[in-house]
């Protein structure tokens, strides 16, 4: 059987990824598509989700307030290549093995981004590398990535409207920045689509429907 196509959207603070995949959720068909998420996608992968971001858990029954656990750059980075080589080894490389095509909200070019770039860890880029090519993308190699391209003002802008926040929501605008340019410098080396996300929503959205489509045409 012909292995399915894996894309993965990627993009900064307030891109519009979850709303390009709402699109893509509503127009791709779901026999032959699994749509998922970083970090995320499996109980283990959802667990360290909750650890890395620190947000509300949904229908938790407590008053208790906790305090927000300092987590180094080092352990940030760990934890994020955890969670995905069990989200790999669950869902990508099975779905992409029995021929269905897997689009991710998130994958290994975002820890390049906040991890190496936004949190300032270049001596990690080794490491990083080794976990790519030997651990995880041996396994789920991207066809495509979809670079949703904001810039930081407005992309940050978005999300304070929205109101919730996580532990990243809470980074400086110079962080945001640094992400930028290491999405920038990453998706130069591999097959990428980048597109303009300062512009309305439905244009936004339309485009990265329009991309995908037709790289799994
Ligand atoms: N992270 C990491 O550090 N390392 C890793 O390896 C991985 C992740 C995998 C995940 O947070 C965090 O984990 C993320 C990086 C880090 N931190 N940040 N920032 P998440 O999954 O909770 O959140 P996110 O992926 O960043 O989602 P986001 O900030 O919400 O971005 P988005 O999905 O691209 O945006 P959105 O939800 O579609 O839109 C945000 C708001 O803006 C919403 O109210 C929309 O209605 C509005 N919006 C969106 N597009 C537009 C346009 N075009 N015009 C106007 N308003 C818009």
């Amino acid at each position: 059987m012909e292995y399915g196509r894996f894309i993965v959207l990627e993009g900064g603070e307030g891109a519009g990824k979850s709303s390009a995949m709402k699109m893509l959720e509503a127009y791709l068909p779901r026999e032959n598509t699994v749509f998922t998420r970083e970090p995320g996608g499996t109980p283990l992968a959802q667990k360290i989700r909750q650890m890395l971001l620190q947000e509300a858990v949904e229908g938790a029954h407590t008053n208790v307030i906790e305090e927000p656990i300092e987590i180094s750059p080092l352990t940030h980075f760990a934890l994020f290549w955890a969670a995905r080589r069990a989200h790999v080894e669950e869902i990508i490389a099975p779905a992409l093995k029995a021929g269905r095509n897997v689009v991710c909200d998130r994958f290994d070019a975002s820890t390049w981004a906040y991890q190496i770039w936004g949190q300032e860890q270049p001596e990690l880029i080794p490491l990083f590398r080794m976990m790519r090519e030997h651990f995880v993308i041996r396994d789920a190699r991207p066809y495509l990535y979809v670079y949703l391209d904001v810039e930081p003002e407005v992309g940050i802008a978005r999300t304070k409207r929205r109101g919730i926040e996580n532990e990243f929501d809470k980074k400086t605008i110079e962080f945001y920045k640094r992400v930028q340019r290491g999405y920038r410098e990453f998706l130069g080396s591999y097959p990428c689509r980048s597109i303009d996300a300062n512009r309305p929503e439905p244009e936004v959205s339309l485009d990265v429907l329009e991309v995908v489509m037709s790289a799994l045409a």
